[in-house]
């Protein structure tokens, strides 16, 4: 997990109007704005320089990048948006894509996936298939994966949004689990931490360069990742979180 590279996109004022299951209400865009940029700084602050992009008003969503390409060192994929208010949004990190990757794939009707939906560990994907995943979706992303020479499986999803609102690596050996993949078969070569119900939001941590960010706000599971020797560097989300993003969905990192 070492990035050099990592896009993020500038909220617009259209933000406060995105996609929402949470039943927090709407966020503040003015506290948004700061949490975005304490977001932009902490991932400087890790060693990655950022490609920062402008609004796009159109899609109130569109600073959730994460969602809309997947990157390792072989290949980028531009997905395809599960949300059809989303779908638009691949044309506009399409060019940057293409200016940093040699090989970029695609993934095409009637496949659609979410960046949101994939969680790297090593050489293996784990794809989740979701509201914002079908299975057609996640073939096409296996397919391009194993060319590359990368392991994929398929965990079809229940409760969460995303696959990776529920799970996340810390490192190559171990994950953060809440709800439904507490235990569950797929992640038994990992060594997990369970994340308390009361604090699944927070499941969405990220190493960037060996500093693991977690949301500000969740005490418990700050303790457990603390007690096993993380050096840890805690950000506000609460906006963030009324739209159901998490940490890993604001950038693409590679
Ligand atoms: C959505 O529902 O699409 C946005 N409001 C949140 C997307 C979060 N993306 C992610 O966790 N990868």
């Amino acid at each position: 997990m070492n990035f050099k590279v990592a896009i993020v996109r500038i909220p617009g004022e259209s933000v406060v109007n995105g996609l929402s299951e949470a039943g927090l209400g709407k966020p503040d865009h003015e506290i948004l704005l700061q949490q975005h940029q304490e977001y932009c700084k902490t991932l400087e602050f890790c060693g990655i320089n950022l490609i920062q992009l402008p609004p796009i008003e159109k899609f109130p969503d569109s600073c959730f990048v994460e969602d809309t390409a997947v990157v390792n060192k072989e290949l980028a994929v531009i997905t395809r948006p599960g949300a059809l208010s989303r779908r638009g949004e691949t044309e506009h990190i399409a060019p940057i894509i293409n200016e940093h990757f040699n090989v970029v794939k695609m993934i095409t009707p009637p496949g659609y996936l979410d960046g949101g939906d994939i969680l790297q560990i090593g050489q293996r994907y784990f794809v989740g298939l979701s509201k914002r995943t079908n299975l057609e979706g996640a073939t096409q992303f296996k397919k391009f994966q194993e060319e590359a020479g990368f392991s994929v499986s398929m965990i079809a999803l229940r409760e969460f949004l995303h696959l990776k609102s529920g799970i996340n690596a810390l490192d190559s050996k171990t994950v953060l689990t809440a709800g439904e993949f507490i235990n569950c078969s797929s992640f038994t070569d990992y060594d997990q931490i369970i994340v308390p119900r009361s604090e699944s939001y927070a499941a969405n941590c990220l190493n960037l360069n060996g500093t693991i960010i977690v949301p500000a706000g969740f005490p418990q599971l700050l303790q457990k990742i603390r007690d096993r020797g993380y050096v840890i560097k805690e950000i506000e989300m609460s906006e963030f979180q009324k739209l159901d993003g998490g940490l890993s969905c604001l950038s693409i990192r590679f």
